[in-house]
């Protein structure tokens, strides 16, 4: 049985002030049957992991380098994020891809780094809509899937979030049949490519609301979501988090 998951990403939004929707949201969900884990920018990592107290809140960065330590000015390693207490990284976002040229093989070393730091890797995935419109979305996914997801990924370690580029931040979202497509392709390509597939949560990413999070969370194989925009209010994330 794969335990939901209700992850949040900050992006780059989020001052100290902001910590007081961390207070809200543990006060909401004291006790969640769900895992709840916010991606945050690094400069609050520590300070999140202050301000959740004794909740099972668990904190993400939202990219690492590949690298243990080293002369990369303006990055973050693995270990840095573990040390700064978080548990999680998100690689290979769309923007990360986009804004930085992030390939494959980039992503897949930056999961391995994060799992040779004993972070969770949630690996970023999904297709643009020149993409999706070509009829190309099932072996773009796969294809990145295969790429991105390094030696020594395992059910516990290993997160996957399909987030169509078309749908990140723009209020679109797929049919409910395209994420179940989607996802049925992803369960599918894991079995080819690790023993624990089954043990693998799959997590739906791209405008995700309060008002669409119910319909979503019924698809067979969505273990969860990513949530950018509504998780940055702990009024508009907790319903998300209810829904699950
Ligand atoms: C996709 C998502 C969070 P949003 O990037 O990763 O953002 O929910 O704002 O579309």
């Amino acid at each position: 049985m794969r335990r939901k998951l209700a992850a949040g990403n900050w992006k780059m939004n989020g001052l100290v002030d902001d910590l007081s929707e961390i207070k809200a949201l543990t006060e909401a969900h004291p006790d969640p049957d769900v895992d709840m884990l916010i991606c945050a920018p690094a400069t609050l990592i520590a300070q999140m992991a202050w301000a959740r107290g004794t909740h099972a809140l668990q904190i993400g960065g939202q990219t690492c380098h590949a690298e243990r330590s080293g002369a990369h000015t303006g990055d973050i390693s693995a270990p840095m994020l573990r040390d700064a207490g978080a548990s999680h990284v998100l690689v290979g976002h769309s923007e990360r891809r986009t804004d930085h040229g992030e390939t494959d093989a980039d992503v897949a070393g930056q999961a391995a780094a994060a799992h040779a730091a004993g972070l969770v890797a949630v690996i970023c995935i999904g297709e643009t809509l020149d993409q999706r419109e070509s009829g190309h979305a099932l072996t773009v996914i796969t294809d990145q899937l295969r790429g991105s997801l390094p030696p020594g990924a395992t059910a516990a370690n290993t997160v996957i979030a399909y987030e169509p580029v078309w749908a990140i931040g723009t209020g679109k979202v797929p049919t409910t049949e395209q994420i179940g497509e989607v996802h049925g392709t992803l369960r599918a390509t894991l079995r080819d490519l690790m023993k624990q597939a089954e043990g693998v949560r799959l997590l739906y990413g791209g405008s995700v609301k309060g008002s669409n999070a119910g319909e979503i969370f019924a698809v067979a194989d969505v273990d969860g979501a990513l949530v950018g925009g509504a998780s940055l209010k702990a009024a508009d994330f907790s319903p998300i988090v209810s829904a699950l």
